[in-house]
Formats: structure tokens, sequence, C-alpha cells
């Protein structure tokens, strides 16, 4: 029988309150196992009976200089990650599907905003839209990075995520093949460049086969006809990741783990601790470097001294600075005034395409 939202949330409640009435010991583990058990089971139920709940978890309006998602199995210590590096309060347990909403927390980094999802764990299948997967994923594909939270002890529950991730089409850490297109009225396929791999003749398979029988096509990178399928088809998503690897206080062989884990997968994999607080200043850092932003500092020309942090992409001038401070600003500039990793000396005068770089100190001069 398929039970409807309030029993459940009512059945869940009843196990809450036993489990917390239920004291811990050799007598009662089994007791509370079934009950975690049971919750786990119900909380499933839960999900799949009120997809409305959970769809107005997935709304989650985009803030901040950036935005990271906690991608993770149920327990493996999301919410309690997120705790601890940004400015939630979000419950956490010992029974899977705690959390089933997207909550949102701010982590604060080098004057960087960075807004963190906490989402609800993924389960085998996710892909399907077992347990809400699909929308959860969805939210974590519009981050600007992923950081996977893997349970030390169950480090074979990465190879699943990638799964699921994979059959979205989703992929990680790899750079996006090149590929020009442009269509045309007649003429048939025209294979420019073909840096693919694959034979003429399956390319333009693939492309008669998605409906294009007229375009100018160059491929300049390595590509399997999957994936071009997936590119062409607009559907490819190309995301960054890195793993934290959670509860290394409970398995004191963590740091093979994580050596064998980032080998086999190619991906960066930070051993922590979210409970007791262990690596942490460290997986901010390597999650602000790879998200790709530089803080700079705005000084005004004359009068206070206060500096005004200003988050840019990697690799952005100081005309970039200028746009976004403000539009008006870029026709008037005549140079800036700079102190700091991407100067010389201090107060070296740069021009407008000058390369900034992060913890400089900006001036904009202005034409007269
Ligand atoms: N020993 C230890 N326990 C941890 C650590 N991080 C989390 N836990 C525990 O693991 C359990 C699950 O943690 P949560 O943060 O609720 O896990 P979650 O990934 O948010 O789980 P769902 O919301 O169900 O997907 C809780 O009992 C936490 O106290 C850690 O670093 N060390
Ligand atoms: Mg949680």
């Amino acid at each position: 029988m398929v039970q409807d939202k309030g029993t459940l949330e009512q059945k869940i409640e009843e196990l809450k309150e036993e489990y917390s009435r239920t004291k811990e010991n050799k007598k009662t583990n089994y007791h509370i196992g079934l009950i975690r058990m049971k919750i786990a089971q119900a909380k499933r139920d839960l999900v799949v009976a009120s997809k409305k709940i959970h769809r107005e978890g997935f709304f989650v309006k985009k803030t901040g200089d950036a935005t990271v998602a906690l991608v993770g199995f149920p327990s493996a210590g999301k919410s309690s990650l997120i705790n601890a590096i940004a400015n939630t309060r979000n419950k956490t347990a010992l029974y899977a599907f705690t959390t089933t909403q997207i909550i949102p927390g701010t982590m604060l980094y080098n004057d960087a905003h960075i807004q963190v999802f906490d989402m609800p764990g993924l389960i085998e299948d996710a892909h399907l839209g077992k347990g809400g997967g699909r929308m959860v994923i969805g939210a974590a594909k519009s981050a600007d990075l992923i950081v996977f939270v893997i349970d030390v002890n169950q480090i074979q529950q990465f190879e699943k995520l990638m799964k699921e991730l994979n059959a979205l089409e989703i992929n990680i850490n790899k750079k996006r093949p090149y590929i020009q297109m442009v269509d045309q009225p007649t003429g048939g396929i025209k294979l420019e460049v073909n840096k693919s791999g694959l034979p003429e003749e399956d390319v333009k398979e693939i492309l008669n086969g998605l409906g294009i029988h007229n375009t100018i096509i160059s491929i300049w990178n390595k590509v399997s006809d999957d994936e071009l399928i997936s590119i062409i088809s607009g559907r490819a998503i190309y995301m960054r990741a890195i793993v934290s690897l959670n509860k290394i206080d409970t398995n004191k062989d963590y740091e093979k783990m994580a050596a064998e884990l980032s080998k086999k997968y190619s991906i960066e994999v930070i051993p922590i601790s979210a409970t007791n607080r262990t690596n942490l200043d460290h997986l901010k850092r390597r999650i602000y470097d790879n998200l790709g932003i530089i803080t700079v500092y705005l000084k005004p020309r004359m009068g206070e001294e206060k500096l005004m942090p200003m988050i840019l992409g990697k690799g952005a001038t100081v005309e970039d600075a200028a746009k976004k401070f403000h539009t008006s600003i870029v026709d008037e500039l005549k140079c800036a005034i700079v102190t700091g990793p991407s100067s010389r000396f201090p107060n070296q005068k740069v021009g407008a395409e000058h390369e900034l770089a992060e913890g400089d100190v900006i001036t904009f001069i202005k034409n007269k």
C-alpha cells in the first residue's frame, strides 16, 4: 500500500521519538539499528510520496560570487560539512535521508561569498529519478563546482556517483572538446577539420541521425561517438569537481584510501573530518582555488582608505574590473595603479589590459 505524506511524516516523527528515547547499550544495539533502518525507509517513501515537497527545495536562488554543490550518498556527512564551513545549522543524524531539500548556506573566503548547497543524499539509480535524484543532480548542474562528500569507510560509493552523473551526460573534470558548427541552407555536411579520431563517415552518420543535413563542422579535439552525440544534441555538461573524503577520524588508513581514489579517478581528494573539524581550512582553500575566482581590492584615489573587495574570474584585467565596478568608468579609464602580486613594484602604473592577481589593490585613474 502506498502511504500518504501525512501518514509517513507522522510515522517518521514517532520513530524519531522512539529513537531518542532508547538508550544505547549492548542490549538495545539491535533495536536501535532497526529504528534507524525504519526511519531511513520511511524517509525514502516520503520523498517518493511527495514530489511536491521535494520540488519546493529545488528552485534555490543563486546568490553570491560562486556556487558549490555538496553531492554524496546519504549519511556521508554533507550536512555536517556545510555546518562546519558555512553559516548553516542544518540537521544531521545517524540515519539516512535526513536532508530532504536543498538548503543553501554561505561560506566566506578571501572576502568572496561562496554559496554552498547542502543536498539530499543521492542513491543508486538517481538518474532515473529515484529519491528525487534527477532534481538533485539538476541543481548540482547549476553550480560552479561539485564537492563530492565520500565516507572514508564507503569509498566504493564514488564509482556509483560517477555512474549516476555519467548517465546524465555530466562529464567531471574533463575539458569540453572544441567543436564549431555553422548550419547552411544547402550543400550537405562538410567536415572541415576532423581531429576527433572518428572516421568521417561516422561523423556524418551521427549528424544525419540527429537531423542535421547541411552544415560545416570542425572538430578540434579527440571525442568518442557517444560524447559527440551528447555535445551536438546539447545535453553534454562539463563540471569541475573535487572530493572531500570525510570521517577520517574513524579510519586510520585514510591516507592510503585518499591516494587510491585520487589515482583511480584522477581527481583531487582532500581528507577531512567534518565533525572533528580536521583539515577544513585546506578544503576551503581548495574550493576557492577550484572556482577560478580571485579577490582584488579597490582603493579610492583620495579620502578614506577603505578597500572594497571585488570578485573576478581568473585572468581578469584592469578593464574587466572597471566594467564590473561601473560601466561608465570604462570609457574614461586612463590607467590604474596596482600594488600586489600582479605588480612588479608597489603602485605600478598599468594599462587597461593588465592582468590582475589574487590580493591586488587597484586604484582607477580617469581621463580628466
Ligand atoms: N565520526 C564522524 N562522524 C561524522 C563525520 N561527519 C559526519 N558524521 C556523522 O555521520 C552522520 C551523518 O551525517 P550527516 O551530516 O547528517 O550526513 P548527510 O550526508 O547530510 O546525510 P543525508 O542528509 O541523509 O543525505 C551523523 O551522525 C554525523 O554526526 C565525521 O567527520 N566523523
Ligand atoms: Mg544531510
